[in-house]
């Protein structure tokens, strides 16, 4: 009794021994084995760490230098290609642009010359005229573009000298320097043209432009030059047209304003001017919104559409107007003909939030945020 009373005491304490013994060796292994994974994964957290801190670095150095399309801070690098000098929806677009510098940045104005508006000086001078208004004129550069169509340019082609080489020049370098939106509009000859004298062009860049009735025929800027929207449809750049559709509520057409909300909207919105600016039509303004009124009087039609601000308008917000990828189509003898069997699609605009735009508009003027 006393060895079977004494001896699992015994051995009791010989197990708890050996135990101890024996889980002294595996806590000092697992310890050790423990600290290496800490080491490892202390190591992890720390390159993590420095690799995150360098993407901050190398974020910070792009937002510094490069912003970029959808870039930390958001904004949209733009090169805004206007036939400035026809009609006013071009003035109104461009207004717009340079309220919006919490989303803009303008990298160039390059302009093109339509037949209402007068050869390219004309075109030139009414962007300058924007620009004076927004007391921008010492900031922003305006780039000559192309006077004849692209077809003509194109048939003694030499790519140090041709009509439009400026305009077509600076798409090319702003659109190397950084991400750059092209938004055109007017006719698509200065992109054409960029695009013929780097064709590498159409893998860096996207083109916004304002026109076309597609599926219907017979537009402004797609009439001015026809070539030039074939030519860009095939050079494979991202290109997205923003519908003008006139007559109906499906294009841009739809974005009509009344005189009488200009009247009661604009006077003395945007900066005041140092100097007061001369109008095309005559008298002298320290607004754009008092431009404004004098080219809605001039124009003498109670309602006008603002057109080319619609390309910009679905750039800040897309839930403004209905979008649609189709096979691109091509322009024969000045109608659209569908292939569908074409692999390459472009991006269709229509159905315009008519109110929220015009609304977006007006309060951009009054609570404007210049372009830097
Ligand atoms: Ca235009």
């Amino acid at each position: 009794m006393k060895f079977y009373i004494q001896s699992p005491l015994v051995f009791l304490c010989f197990i708890c021994s050996i135990l101890f013994l024996s889980s002294c060796g595996k806590d000092s292994d697992l310890f050790e084995i423990i600290s290496e994974e800490q080491v490892d994964e202390s190591e992890e957290i720390l390159d993590s760490q420095n690799e995150e801190e360098d993407r901050e670095d190398e974020g910070n150095n792009v937002e510094d230098t490069d912003s970029a399309i959808g870039g930390d801070n958001q904004k949209l690098n733009i090169i805004f290609d206007t036939d400035a000098n026809n009609e006013l929806d071009d003035q109104h677009a461009l207004a717009y642009l340079l309220s919006n510098g919490d989303l803009f940045n303008l990298e160039a104005i390059t302009v093109n010359a339509t037949h209402l508006g007068g050869d390219i000086d004309g075109h030139f001078e009414e962007a300058l005229r924007v620009l004076k208004l927004y007391n921008l004129e010492d900031r922003m550069d305006i780039f000559k573009g192309a006077n004849g169509a692209f077809e003509d340019i194109e048939q003694n082609w030499n790519p140090n000298n041709f009509d439009g080489i400026e305009a077509a020049d600076i798409l090319i370098e702003k659109t190397r320097e950084k991400e750059t939106l092209i938004v055109a509009v007017g006719k698509l000859t200065n992109v054409a043209l960029a695009l013929r004298k780097d064709p590498e062009l159409a893998n860096r860049s996207k083109v916004i432009w304002l026109g076309s009735n597609y599926p219907n025929k017979g537009e402004y800027n797609e009439t001015n030059d026809l070539s030039a929207v074939n030519y860009v449809i095939e050079s494979g750049i991202p290109f997205e047209i923003v519908t003008v559709r006139l007559g109906s509520s499906m294009g841009s057409a739809f974005v009509r304003v009344n005189v009488d909300e200009i009247n009661d909207r604009m006077p003395g919105l945007g900066p005041e001017t140092m100097e007061p600016v001369p109008g095309r039509h005559g008298g002298q303004f320290r607004h754009f919104g008092d431009y404004s009124i004098s080219l809605f009087e001039n124009i003498g039609k109670d309602t006008r559409s603002l057109f080319d601000l619609v390309a910009l308008s679905i750039l800040k917000n897309p839930e403004w107007g209905t979008q649609e990828s189709i096979p691109a189509p091509i322009l024969v003898n000045g109608n659209w003909v569908d292939r569908p069997e074409n692999n390459r699609e472009i991006t269709i605009w229509g159905g315009f939030n008519r109110d929220a735009i015009l609304e977006d508009f007006f309060e951009s003027l009054e609570n404007y945020s210049l372009v830097e």
